[in-house]
């Protein structure tokens, strides 16, 4: 069976890709055009973070000649406008707008009137140093904003097929292809940063065109073969480098210490890890590589099960925002970048192509719904690079060491890698909700929209699924299966669940689960499925060895964490604790936040016995507790109240 169309109506979702439409892409487009009036904030305190403005549309018109200047920005600058034209190309299949698709239209057009002669588009190195094309792949991101490039292209070539997308990214693809590869003369290597590797899948599932295939699988095979490739490319290189600072990590950052079918534990910068192991996830399926698919379910089992935030986050250190060491999960000066859990969804939902296991989509859910969502503001406006699982303005603002945990979503940012790539993943979400294969249906994620599929007999299997999750947990399925032959339908079973029932055309059925699924096998014609997930707020707790997590306790509800925050509980979060056994009584706020769940608790704060109190004491009646109740909200909407602490892991007390 193929996927031949997904609409979401959901009630939750419809409001994201609204603002999409509306906020997100004209905003982020008047910025990409430097016309906002806005501050561009450094991700964090390093005067080499270019902050003036985003310069990126401007860097085209440059290398295309219709402007005069200098590149301004970072080297992979050009990624940010590939990015908008991917979520644009999405929103448009959604929602016309001939606004939007005049812009877009321009776009492609600039793109192509950048690219060089031979294909190689770049605007930094045909702007300022083209001799040093492919010289310095450690840092140029070459092939990483070519990986973009050949997403958005593959994108609006489906909303658009007239348009020159296609060519474009097809004539750089053949540009790499004549540069990389394992013949004499040309370069044995690949990007600093994955993500050609995704773009080349990509081109490849749409034009059929084997010698992407091949390309892709070799930039991820050649990986890690020859560890000194980057190192020995700075040297002869020998010029400036591109990204200052960049050339003194070891090769296990960029994920090249070891040929990846050896790597077990994920290395170095998060977001490069996510990328690879969705390309590799992408070619385990598509070639049906057992061998492969292993490398990526242990990387998925390391990152899972040791390396990853209760809210899906991943990035332990701001240290090339970077993988640490397994339950190395600090709460206070963590990375989780936006873009590192929405590479974690990619990642989820390739896995999913090759192995129905409800984990992943577990962890897909739990990334999006809470540091995915978290890394936009309400207003689609204002954005997060880092979202911590705490977070004391003052120390923001005064300790170096933690200058990149902010407490209020800047406008824009100097690295503006997250906003647009949130952009994409929210105007594409009805790609995750379901996997189809060939007599199978997965429900993965349960946003109500509708599928329709094409059987391989001539047939026809379409999916109606409405539900207001995750304010409850009903699910209604109406499946029509106009084929010849029975669907096999699997409806996601969350390792989280407090109760699930389900009634299938009028009778209870028994849940059987099946490695996270629940599976249904539906004859030709119509059937009715009632699921009913119970979602109850609940405590969860980290495993003894995530030092920062001993005695203290997450609060979460459904696929949602929830964190306290200063607006609803005051000052100093660190002095509350949640009582042990206490009751978590959850109310709707439909005036909050957009609407909103609320999990309130009774609860202690720790206080000095007197307001003058020293720094210490050996008195031990000098700290006193008393009663008062939590308010919990849900962590994504944290931060838009102005700026605020917020805690994800609180104290825990015994019951009273
Ligand atoms: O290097 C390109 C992008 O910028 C990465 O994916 C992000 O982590 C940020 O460093
Ligand atoms: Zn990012």
């Amino acid at each position: 069976m193929n996927n031949s169309g997904v609409t979401v109506s959901d009630t939750f979702f419809k409001r994201y890709r609204e603002l999409v439409r509306t906020e997100m892409l004209p905003y982020q487009w008047k910025v990409l055009n430097d016309e906002a009036d806005i501050t561009i904030e450094r991700e964090r305190d390093d005067a080499s973070i270019p902050n003036e403005k985003s310069h990126a549309m401007e860097n085209f018109r440059i290398a295309a000649g219709l402007s005069s200047g200098e590149h301004y920005g970072w080297v992979f600058q050009d990624s940010d406008v590939y990015k908008w034209l991917e979520a644009a190309a999405y929103s448009l299949k959604d929602h016309p707008d001939e606004a939007l698709k005049k812009a877009a239209d321009q776009v492609v057009e600039l793109i192509g009137a950048a690219q060089e002669p031979d294909g190689y588009i770049g605007t930094y190195f045909t702007i300022m140093e083209p001799a040093r094309r492919f010289k310095r792949l450690g840092e140029s991101h070459e092939l990483y904003c070519a990986g973009h490039l050949m997403e958005a292209c593959v994108a609006y070539h489906a909303i658009s097929p007239e348009s020159k997308a296609l060519s474009i990214a097809r004539k750089l693809a053949d540009c790499i292809d004549q540069s990389f590869g394992p013949e004499e003369g040309k370069i044995h290597g690949a990007d600093g940063h994955e993500e050609i590797e995704i773009g080349l899948m990509r081109l490849y599932h749409t034009t059929g065109e084997e010698r992407y295939l091949r390309l892709a699988e070799y930039f991820l095979e050649i990986r890690g073969q020859d560890p000194q490739f980057f190192a020995r490319q700075y040297r002869e290189d020998g010029g400036k480098p591109l990204i200052g600072g960049l050339e003194s990590f070891s090769a296990a950052y960029l994920q090249a210490h070891r040929p990846v079918r050896q790597q077990d534990t994920a290395e170095g910068h998060a977001v490069r890890v996510v990328y690879l192991c969705t390309a590799l996830a992408d070619l385990a399926a598509t070639k049906k590589d057992e061998g492969l698919r292993k490398t990526c379910e242990t990387l998925w089992r390391n990152i899972t099960e040791r390396r990853m935030y209760i809210t899906g986050g991943i990035g332990s250190t701001v240290r090339g925002e970077a993988f640490t060491a397994d339950y190395d999960l600090p709460t206070d000066t963590m990375y989780c970048e936006t873009c590192a859990s929405i590479g974690l969804i990619f990642f989820a939902r390739q896995m999913l192509r090759s192995g129905a296991r409800g984990e992943y989509a577990d962890i897909m859910e739990r990334a999006l719904y809470n540091t995915a969502l978290s890394g936009m503001a309400l207003d689609g406006k204002h954005f997060f690079y880092v979202n911590p699982l705490e977070a004391v303005p003052e120390k923001s603002r005064k300790d170096p060491g933690k200058s990149h945990v902010k407490c209020v979503r800047p406008e824009w940012l100097g690295c503006a890698c997250c906003p647009p790539n949130l952009a994409r993943l929210l105007s594409s979400v009805g790609d995750y909700i379901y996997t189809v294969s060939e007599q199978t249906i997965l429900v993965n994620l349960f946003i109500q929209s509708e599928l329709t599929c094409k059987t391989e007999q001539g047939g026809e299997v379409s999916v109606s699924l409405q539900t207001d999750y995750p304010k409850t947990g009903r699910i209604l399925c109406t499946v029509s299966n106009q084929g010849k032959i029975p669907v096999r339908f699997g409806l996601r079973i969350p390792s989280w669940h407090d109760g699930i029932q389900g009634i299938v055309d009028g009778s209870a059925q028994e849940i059987l689960n099946e490695d996270g699924f629940w599976y249904i096998s539906l004859t030709p014609g119509e059937h009715r499925i009632e699921y009913t997930l119970e979602l109850l707020p609940k405590r969860w707790y980290a495993n003894a060895k995530v030092s920062d997590c001993v005695r203290r306790v997450s609060i979460a509800r459904g696929p949602q964490i929830y964190c306290l925050e200063e607006a609803d509980n005051g000052k100093d979060l660190h002095c509350l604790s949640v009582i042990q056994n206490a009751p978590l009584k959850y109310e709707r706020r439909e005036e909050l936040l957009g609407g909103i769940g609320m999990i309130r608790t009774p609860g202690l704060r720790l206080l000095n016995r007197d307001e003058e109190a020293a720094l210490y004491t050996d008195d031990p009646g000098a700290l006193l507790t008393k009663t008062q109740e939590l308010c919990f909200i849900p962590y994504y909407a944290w931060a838009n109240r102005g700026e605020n602490e917020m805690r994800v892991w609180v104290q825990e007390a015994p019951p009273s």
